[in-house]
């Protein structure tokens, strides 16, 4: 059995009352949110006519920084503009919970949802009949089908993580040597394209030449648990390889925990999307030198901007279309695809930790 198939059926678990009772409880609660205006809303705005519209925000799950971060920075917005923005979604990645949400959000008279896809195919028909229903949609993080939102919202560019990420490494390992990708679940559409265009990176530029991709993991989940079971396998499994890229906020922290509590640090390269925060105990002690991400509470910030301008008729989502955020965020011009970049990555390392603002 390979390391793949030992890790899926290793990660079956005993199931307890409370995770088969989790579904009914987050239904109730759901609905709860979902007709009471949700976990967090705004007050009043000051631009006046737009209060009484309800927006809601699904992550891709509640409960890890980037996400409170990107509802934070849409909730700035939203009073602004004088919307009411509630968030809420799955305590951990599930599609089928998404689409409860979705429905949910339909059903209580929301009028835009924002949303980071779990699976792209498993939630866009339920957007889609939103759309139907009168809703705008905007993506944002990890995107869904285009069929089911007007404009998707990415943090930064793309191209510019996978690239990153190569190049933390290779700057580590002297552009030479095995490595492994431990993501999230294989359904995400942003660690999907991020691993896609690393890969073509690899494959094309000379740089990379010497640097061999081993395997790309993908966890049933986006979970530190799981992340640290198969960070622990990969380093069993692979011992000889010179570092581990890991695209999730969740993953890098758990392939550096594990690293550090094996005292391997000075064998293995981690790198990869890092919350600072989640970071910090790790670039303090050596055991990671590099890490990127770019500001969610700006990203938040942008798609709110977006999704008014969808709602006033402004944009529709086709390349080239232009709308404006005002402040310091400036303006923003639709690419292809609906795809509006927020802003700029940040590489982290020791000498910069403590100076970010996010
Ligand atoms: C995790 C999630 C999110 C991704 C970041 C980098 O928080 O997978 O979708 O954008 O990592």
């Amino acid at each position: 059995m390979n390391l793949k198939q030992r890790l899926y059926f290793g990660s079956s678990r005993h199931r307890s009352p409370l995770a088969i009772l989790a579904p009914f409880l987050l239904i109730v609660l759901l609905l709860s949110a979902c007709g009471g205006g949700g976990s967090t809303s705004s007050g009043g705005g000051s631009t006046g006519n737009s209060s009484s519209v309800k927006l809601y925000m699904i992550p891709k799950f509640t409960g890890i920084p980037p996400f409170t971060q990107a509802d934070q920075g849409a909730q700035d917005v939203a009073k602004q503009y004088g919307y009411q923005l509630s968030y809420g979604g799955p305590t951990s990645a599930s599609a089928t919970q998404q689409v409860q949400f979705i429905n949910s959000a339909v059903a209580n008279g929301y009028k835009g949802i924002f949303i980071s896809g779990d699976d792209p195919a498993a939630v866009t028909p339920a957007l889609q009949r939103a759309q139907q229903n009168g809703v705008s949609v905007v993506s944002f993080d990890a995107d869904v089908l285009p069929a089911g939102r007007s404009i998707y919202v990415e943090g930064t560019s793309a191209q510019q993580i996978a690239d990153g990420q190569l190049e933390m490494l290779g700057s580590q390992i002297g552009y030479s040597g095995d490595f492994v990708i431990l993501s999230a679940q294989a359904t995400d559409a942003n660690q999907v394209q991020w691993n896609k265009l690393l890969v073509q990176s690899l494959q094309t530029n000379p740089k990379y030449k010497n640097m061999h991709l081993v395997t790309i993991i993908n966890p049933p989940d986006d979970s530190t648990p799981s992340a640290v079971q198969y960070a622990q396998s990969i380093l069993k499994e692979y011992p000889h390889i010179k570092g581990i890229i890991a695209p999730t906020t969740i993953a890098v922290a758990a392939a550096a925990q594990v690293v550090q509590q094996e005292n391997v640090c000075n064998k293995y390269v981690i790198t990869g999307l890092g919350d600072p925060k989640q970071m910090e105990s790790y670039i303090t002690s050596g055991c990671v030198k590099k890490f990127a991400l770019w500001s969610f509470s700006r990203e938040g910030q942008v798609a709110m901007c977006a999704m008014h301008a969808v709602l006033e008729h402004q944009i529709t989502g086709k390349a080239g279309e232009k709308f404006s955020c005002g402040g310091n965020l400036g303006d923003f011009t639709v690419g292809d695809s609906g795809t509006v970049t927020a802003g700029p990555p940040t590489v982290f390392s020791k000498d910069n930790l403590d100076q970010f603002t996010f």
